[in-house]
């Protein structure tokens, strides 16, 4: 036991037993009752819990896209729906999939998960977590409603100029697009930073560096990227509409502008967005691998490594995206090289996951299923991947469907199979209920075999010379029967995603109970209730192992001295998190949902007018004045 105490008149859980302790500390931690009460809380775990959910309901919506897009490529010449609307629905099922669920669904994770992995009752800065979570929805919901008015963006998920600037998009359709990533990048700063405080200063006492679970690096690594990345989009996003809106030229060549200096920044972005997208998949994996194969991770130090250089080195690729561009030779090698050398690390990872499989005694259930699945589709997508990074192929192939086969590999691969296996694996911590194994067989096979029969064939049509983003073609072409053997892998992939929503829906009604460690994992989220108390733990663990469950079967030993009356953390030191200060976490507020309102307002509006850029500003400044207006409590003195 360590004790954190130093105040003296406060109640202390050192004060109490375990079954007052939880009680009262419910109390302080809890969500008010009614509708206020939900639209102020800032428990993470409710807003977690929102933030995944509104990402698959995102990957839903996507879907649906997907499925009218292959029923319309279906057969020669078919007339379900015409080229302006396929460009519209390509264009949102894209932007949906990369900004609406790509990146939301691991950060999501990680505002429900990653406080309770390193041991604490509340994310860092919990407003901003609220506060990013409805700016979010916002953004989404935004773009979705001018899709269905037939405003929907149409110059692809990353609407290049010349084609989206000025002068070939009229309307406001690019304009919708542009302030969508305006939205979502504000929402996924915010929660970087978020996770990267939390993981710095929030772990558990003795929760060293190389004790932190490997989920939990995979989403403080993935902020990072997300950091340095998004900035890039951002700045890209923001030029093109001042193209758009009050005649700048940034990317217009007639007037001293660059059209190629847009590429360059959205893939200083694009290219790392891929690895936001497949980092956290990695810390989904790792945790499901070491608790299915009952033993601890082979290599945690290269696992840990490799996803650290994966990091950096996702910076140093996004030419490949620009091939065809014209480059100098040099360059063109250079980033073939570069392409090339992040299979490395990407190779270590899956190899130190299969000797921790080869090594332990792996049950087969489906959470580890779909890591399996994972595997086999994503070292395909890698491998094609590889193919395109030569410069010679990817001249010929470039804008076919041999890419659009490429990308589904390594992104459905790469993190909608192990995102399914999270939701099973965590499911149970998430709702106290545990998921049907049998629908979950079911849920995989039809996944696996309907994403193959979908993906596949589009690597042939591909060689053979099909285009990507073309709303129909000519029988004599030949794509046909591979076209139709796509569309109906596509409907199969669909059932598997009916199945897996009807067992999440009825498993949380009538699912039967977990208990806290169903899984009997090791690490900290399942040593709490399922689903978790308001307060998480209600005494702090403190932390001598890797798995601490395994290691402690009996009884962790904890951290006491915390106040009970009022929100109360400890701060650790960021390498050794030895106990630091007891800092006082922030009350439920109705203000971060104001000040998402006031953003949406003003980003809304400066589609229509520049001025709303002012006025908008103004309105927000308001709410964040209400939002840090000092209460004279404890809480703002500290
Ligand atoms: C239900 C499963 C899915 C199916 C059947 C599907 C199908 C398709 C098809 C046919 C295209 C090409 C459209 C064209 O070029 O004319 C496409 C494009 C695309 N898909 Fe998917 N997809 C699925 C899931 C996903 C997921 C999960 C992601 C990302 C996480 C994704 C990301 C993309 C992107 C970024 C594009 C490019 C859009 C553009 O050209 O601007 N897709 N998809
Ligand atoms: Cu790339």
């Amino acid at each position: 036991m360590s004790d954190l105490a130093a105040g003296k008149d406060e109640l202390r859980d050192t004060d109490l037993s375990d079954a007052e302790l939880s009680a009262r500390l419910a109390k302080t931690w809890g969500t008010a009752r009614g509708i206020i009460g939900a639209l102020s809380t800032v428990d993470h775990k409710i807003i977690g819990r929102r933030y995944i959910f509104t990402a698959i309901f995102f990957l839903f919506l996507g879907g649906l896209a997907a499925i009218v897009m292959r029923l319309q490529l279906a057969r020669p010449e078919n007339q379900l729906i015409g080229p302006d609307l396929y460009n519209q629905i390509f264009t949102m099922h894209g932007t949906t999939m990369m900004f609406l669920f790509g990146v939301p669904i691991g950060e999501a994770f990680a505002v429900y998960l990653v406080p309770l992995m390193v041991g604490t009752r509340n994310i860092a800065f919990p407003r901003l977590n609220a506060y990013s979570y409805y700016v979010y929805l916002a953004g989404g919901l935004m773009v979705w409603f001018a899709f269905m008015l037939n405003t929907g963006p149409d110059a692809g998920w990353f609407s290049y100029v010349p084609l989206s600037g000025p002068e070939n998009a009229p309307g406001k359709r690019v304009d919708f697009w542009a302030q969508m990533i305006t939205f979502t990048e504000v929402s996924g700063l915010a929660v970087a930073v978020q996770v990267i405080v939390t993981v710095f200063k929030q772990r558990a006492p003795g929760m060293t560096l190389d004790r932190i679970p490997l989920f939990v690096w995979a989403e403080l690594i993935n902020a990072f990227i997300i950091v340095f990345s998004l900035p890039a989009v951002v700045t890209a996003s923001a030029m093109l509409m001042m193209d758009r809106l009050v005649g700048t030229h940034f990317f217009n060549p007639a007037e001293g502008g660059d059209a190629l200096l847009y590429q360059h920044l959205f893939w200083f972005f694009g290219h790392p967005e891929v690895y936001i997208i497949f980092i956290p998949a990695t810390g989904w994996v790792s945790a499901i691998v070491v608790t299915f194969s009952r033993r601890q991770a082979f290599g945690y130090l290269p696992l840990v490594l490799s996803m650290i250089s994966v990091g950096f080195l996702s910076f140093g690729l996004w030419v490949h995206h620009m091939f065809t561009t014209g480059l100098p030779q040099l360059g063109a090698s250079f980033f073939t090289a570069s392409s090339m050398l992040i299979a490395i690390p990407n190779g270590i990872q899956i190899f130190c996951w299969i000797a921790t499989l080869w090594d332990g005694r792996p049950v087969f259930r489906t959470p580890l299923l779909f890591v399996i699945g994972f595997f086999f589709i994503f070292v395909l997508g890698g491998l094609s991947g590889i193919m395109l990074a030569s410069v010679p192929l990817d001249t010929q192939v470039h804008d076919t469907y041999f890419v659009v086969a490429h990308f589904h590999y390594v992104l459905i691969g790469g993190n909608v199979f192990p995102l399914l296996g999270a939701v099973y694996y965590w499911f149970p911590k998430f709702t106290g209920r545990m998921m049907s194994e049998r629908l979950g067989k079911w849920n995989f096979w039809l996944a696996f075999v309907g994403f193959n029969l979908a993906f596949f064939p589009m690597h042939i049509t591909g060689l053979m010379g099909m285009p990507r983003r073309v709303y129909t073609y000519q029988p004599e072409m030949g794509w046909s029967t591979y076209n139709l053997l796509s569309t109906i892998g596509a409907l199969v992939l669909f059932v598997s995603f009916v199945v897996f929503l009807y067992n999440m829906i009825a498993s949380a009604r009538r699912g039967p109970l977990a208990g806290d460690n169903p899984w009997d994992a090791g690490t900290l989220e399942w040593a709490t209730a399922s689903p978790p108390p308001p307060q998480n733990f209600n005494r702090i663990p403190f932390v001598i192992n890797r798995e601490p469950l395994w290691a402690e079967r009996e009884k962790l030993p904890v951290a006491t001295g915390l106040a009970v009356e009022k929100r109360e953390l400890v701060v650790t030191t960021i390498s050794e998190a030895r106990a630091d200060l007891r800092e006082s976490s922030p009350e439920p507020s109705i203000w971060p949902l104001l000040a998402a309102i006031a953003t949406t307002i003003a980003f809304v509006g400066s589609i229509f007018t520049p001025w709303a850029v002012v006025w908008g500003g103004l309105l927000v400044a308001f709410t964040l004045v209400g939002w840090f207006w000092p209460k004279n409590n404890k809480e703002d003195e500290a």
